[in-house]
């Protein structure tokens, strides 16, 4: 028994990883190891043999398992510590350089528009996304059983059960923060909103969220040829062209009295558009004189004030400056489209800088 103590002990004590001491632990105390087999020669020993050899051999049983246990423990721990040693890292190392966030499209063309319109004097208002239906159709001359609020595509909001007020909407153009900016501002007054703006409609050229921007001018003494004037110089500002032509085709829109959209002479040359050349016209906004109806839910009075408004869509003038081919891609937030897309942070637009350049 103590050839067999001193044997095992031994082994355990040289043993250089688990595996060994696992074999270690079978030849020595395993079902068939050594130490049962001693176990079975008992019954061959006297009685007063077996008294002291059974105690014997249990506590020799009890020492080596003992000593695997202490050997597995000091083996982890060894382990840990190479670990440690071989896998340290010097927290104190400036971080590697990551790839720079940047500026979505539609960002973009918003910094750059107000910075065209700063520039002619109008200056940005902002409302709320969720509108009540007077802010968003009556008081732009769109009454309950006008076609225009079908064709709008409304989201409404659901009302609590009992509650007969009429439901508030997403807003569906960015207008009613035009007759907000009326009822704080009054006469005379000049703002463009830019913003997001809601429509239940999905296909190519739709997503039921877009962005449009409105430019609204109020005062005494406002004609179609100031709406002109102003289009003309955001166009070539905006699309960065020198001369441009804008064609103005009679319409109809409930809030502007007389209407008209607004096409822009451009080419398809190679399938290249080419803007302020060519013998194509695309249309890029609408506009008219603001309906007098409408000046007056604003609180001004449409007999000593009158003005121009103009709306258009962010998303479609920034896929027409920048060359983007599907207005879906704007909102699926894939990085490969914003990386190829987008544009340098902290480069803020402005006129003499030259826009995006
Ligand atoms: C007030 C008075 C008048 C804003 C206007 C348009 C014409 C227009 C569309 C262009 C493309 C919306 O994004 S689009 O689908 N807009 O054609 N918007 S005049 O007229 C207003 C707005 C507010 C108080």
């Amino acid at each position: 028994m103590d050839d067999l103590k001193t044997k095992y002990l031994g082994q355990i004590a040289e043993a250089g990883d688990e595996n060994v001491l696992e074999a270690i632990r079978v030849a020595a105390v395993g079902k068939k190891g050594e130490v049962a087999l001693k176990m079975r020669e008992l019954g061959k020993m006297t009685p007063e043999e077996r008294q002291v050899a059974g105690p014997a051999l249990n506590a020799l049983k009890d020492e080596i398992n003992s000593a695997l246990a202490a050997k597995k423990a000091a083996l982890a721990d060894a382990a840990l510590d190479e670990r440690l040693r071989t896998e340290w890292l010097d927290v104190t190392l400036p971080s590697r350089p990551h790839r720079q966030g940047s500026i979505h499209p539609v960002s973009q063309a918003t910094e750059e528009l107000t910075a065209i319109f700063a520039e002619l004097g109008f200056s940005v208002a902002e409302g709320p996304r969720i509108e009540t239906d007077w802010h968003n159709f009556d008081a732009l001359n769109i009454p309950g059983h006008h076609p225009a609020r079908a064709e709008m595509d409304t989201f409404y909001m659901h009302r609590a059960e009992g509650d007969n007020r009429p439901p508030h909407v997403l807003r569906t153009h960015t207008s009613p923060v035009q007759i907000r900016s009326m009822e704080l501002q009054g006469a005379p007054i000049r703002v463009i909103c830019p913003g997001g703006v809601y429509r239940a409609d999905y296909d190519q050229t739709h997503t039921p969220m877009f962005h449009q921007v409105e430019g609204l001018a109020i005062d005494t003494d406002i004609s179609m040829a100031n709406l002109k004037w102003v289009l003309e110089e955001f166009v070539k500002a905006f699309f960065e062209v020198d001369g441009v032509d804008l064609r103005f085709r009679a319409s109809h829109f409930p809030f502007t009295e007389p209407s008209a959209e607004v096409d822009i002479r451009c080419s398809w040359e190679g399938g290249q558009l080419k803007i302020g050349e060519g013998d194509d016209w695309l249309e890029i906004l609408g506009s008219g004189m603001v309906h007098p109806q409408v000046i007056a839910a604003g609180g001004i009075d449409p007999e000593v004030y009158q003005g121009f408004a103009f709306g258009m869509g962010i998303d479609r003038i920034a896929m027409l400056k920048y060359g983007i081919p599907d207005l879906r891609a704007f909102f699926d937030s894939d990085l490969r489209w914003l990386r190829h897309y987008g544009f340098a942070a902290l480069d803020m637009p402005n006129l003499h800088g030259g826009l995006s350049r």
